[in-house]
């Protein structure tokens, strides 16, 4: 079959040069099996949410299409976590090498034991709205509020900028 789905990845890392992370995780998000990597969002650095004892994140936002299933392309998202060494037991609201979180899949609402999409988060969180406006100003959420009001509403304390992906990668000299 194919059909291709747009989906949207939320990126977070704040251990081990996080900026490598992310970069590094963009790579693999290229190389994942049935899906195209279309867009990659600037790098934020964002003050942590939840425990302030932990350092910076870097966060940012990919934008794909896949023709995997949401459930398989979870798995291949916590596949990719575990590769970029995510040694200690993961605390709950602690500090992570790198995060992936599934934000939207298409226009579905899914909410079952392993998955809530529309991520229960996005809205909330500067650091994931920010990043996927920058590669998709116009979205709309399945309920059919706009991104960019949500936007509106939310503070962007503690949220730089640091980084845009098309300079990220090796520049001459
Ligand atoms: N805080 C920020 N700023 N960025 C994250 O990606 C992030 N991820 C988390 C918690 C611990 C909630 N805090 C975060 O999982």
């Amino acid at each position: 079959m194919e059909h291709w789905t747009p989906v949207f990845v939320g990126l977070g890392s704040n251990l081990d040069q996080p900026v490598r992370q992310i970069q590094a995780a963009f790579v693999a998000l290229s190389q994942l099996e049935q899906c195209r990597l279309l867009a990659r969002s600037p790098l934020f650095r964002s003050a942590p949410m939840g425990p302030q004892d932990q350092p910076w994140y870097v966060n940012a936002v990919a934008g794909l299409l896949t023709r995997l299933d949401p459930h398989r392309l979870l798995d291949e998202l916590q596949a990719l976590e575990h590769s970029f060494g995510r040694s200690r037991a993961r605390e709950r609201w602690g500090p992570r090498t790198l995060d992936l979180d599934l934000l939207l899949f298409g226009r579905q609402v899914i909410d079952d034991a392993r998955l809530v999409i529309p991520h229960p988060g996005l809205t909330e969180r500067n650091f994931v709205v920010y990043p996927l406006l920058r590669i998709a100003p116009d979205l709309t959420l399945p309920d059919g509020r706009r991104l960019a009001s949500i936007r509106d509403q939310l503070r962007s304390d503690g949220l730089e900028e640091i980084m845009s992906t098309e300079l990220s990668g090796d520049r001459p000299t």
